[in-house]
């Protein structure tokens, strides 16, 4: 490699120098400014300095390189640029998300982040923590308390006009739909119970489910404890036959299979075999162990059976409490129970909204009295 130091007034002329002595192929490796000239450190000039390289290869005359030479060389420069562009893409992506959110107090990205690591998605966690920056922007000392308060109460706003709780008691029919093993029998069997202890309620059972092995003699083993009778639905007929023997009863409880409901078959068939009418009240089962995506293909699948609220189960498993709110948020829809544990029926409560924001953040919301 050839090297040469050229000085010029500016960079153009520099380069320009460059070019005419070195040729084309010469390149700038390093340029600074420099002063030069004056008398005793007085009226010096700003003058440029660069120091230019030329590859050996480029002296070549180009026939010595073969044009195979050439396309291999250009193949590994043009790889090694678009990795470099994309990591490039990459870091100013982060940079971006990084920028929006460090706009926050450390005290309040904090908490962003902490929901972040609770299952609530950039989306839900930056709409909260921005309308809570707008509140406490203009003061100077904030605690981590009053953060974790500000933000329950948005997300006590948020949802208030939603039902939680309140079980349809006017309902005769109570049907729980949802993927396979979320919960659904173990759940019916305890909202069952409940109504039998506490309600003093005459139940019943039917079920669907004649697709899994054991899935009657599970519920039937419930509804033995219950003495409450049980009727498999194979046919829409059975179904209304059902109904007809239950007529004395208060509440009929409905099992229905677990099933891959992003095949729409299934969804069809459910609903062709249990009619709906103003009696029959439906429940979408969601276990939060769940992944959000897979959560939100099953609801979305579930579309044509007219979910009232969800049932949440198995949050004595996980802490992504996030996927309530993402839930909330999504469907409109409120919480009817929440189960965490497998025993019957202990394992089951009516939940408030108050009670999921501090399940999810740890903060009461003052504002709720319910
Ligand atoms: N840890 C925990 N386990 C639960 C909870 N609810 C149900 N389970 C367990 O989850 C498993 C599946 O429960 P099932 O009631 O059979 O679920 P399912 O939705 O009826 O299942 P399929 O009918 O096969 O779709 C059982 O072992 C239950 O004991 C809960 O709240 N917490
Ligand atoms: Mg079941």
């Amino acid at each position: 490699m050839k090297m040469k130091t050229f000085i010029a007034d500016t960079m153009v002329e520099a380069v320009d120098q460059m070019k005419q002595e070195l040729g084309e192929d010469a390149y700038v490796i390093e340029s600074e400014m420099i002063r030069t000239g004056g008398f005793l450190g007085m009226f010096q000039k700003n003058r440029v300095k660069i120091v230019a390289g030329l590859d050996d290869v480029a002296h070549r005359p180009a026939s010595s390189r073969s044009a195979s030479t050439f396309s291999q060389e250009n193949e590994v420069v043009v790889e090694r640029l678009t990795s470099e562009v994309s990591e490039m893409k990459k870091m100013i992506e982060t940079m971006h998300v990084h920028e929006k959110r460090s706009k926050y107090p450390d005290v309040l990205h904090s908490q962003y982040e902490s929901l972040r690591s609770r299952g609530f998605s950039d989306e839900l966690a930056g709409v909260v923590c921005d309308a809570v920056y707008g509140l406490i922007k203009r003061r100077d000392v904030i605690e981590d308390y009053e953060v974790v308060e500000l933000i329950g109460e948005q997300l006590f706003m948020r949802y208030e006009h939603l039902p939680f709780g309140n079980v349809s008691e006017e309902k005769k029919y109570i049907q729980v739909v949802g993927p396979t093993g979320v919960g659904k029998t173990t759940t019916l069997a305890k909202i069952a119970a409940r109504f039998v202890l506490e309600k003093k309620k005459k139940v019943a059972f039917m079920t669907t489910d004649t697709y899994r092995i054991g899935a009657i003699e599970q519920l039937k083993t419930y509804a033995h404890l219950l003495q409450a009778p049980v009727h498999v639905i194979y046919s829409k007929e059975d179904f209304l036959r059902a109904k007809e023997a239950l007529a004395s009863y208060d509440h009929v409880f409905i099992d229905t299979a677990g099933r891959n409901y992003r095949n729409k078959q299934y969804v069809e068939e459910l609903v062709q075999l249990i009619e709906r009418d103003e009696e029959l009240v439906t429940y979408g089962v969601v276990s939060l162990t769940g992944k959000i995506e897979d959560i939100e293909a099953a609801v979305d699948a579930l579309k044509p059976l007219q979910l009232k609220q969800f049932v949440l189960t198995k949050l004595d498993e996980t802490l992504s409490y996030g996927t309530i709110f993402h839930l909330l948020d999504t469907y409109e829809k409120g919480i009817v129970y929440c189960t965490d544990g497998q025993e019957v029926p202990e394992d089951l409560y009516e939940p408030t909204l108050n009670e999921l924001i501090h399940l999810a953040i740890g903060s009461e919301v003052k504002a709720d009295e319910s």
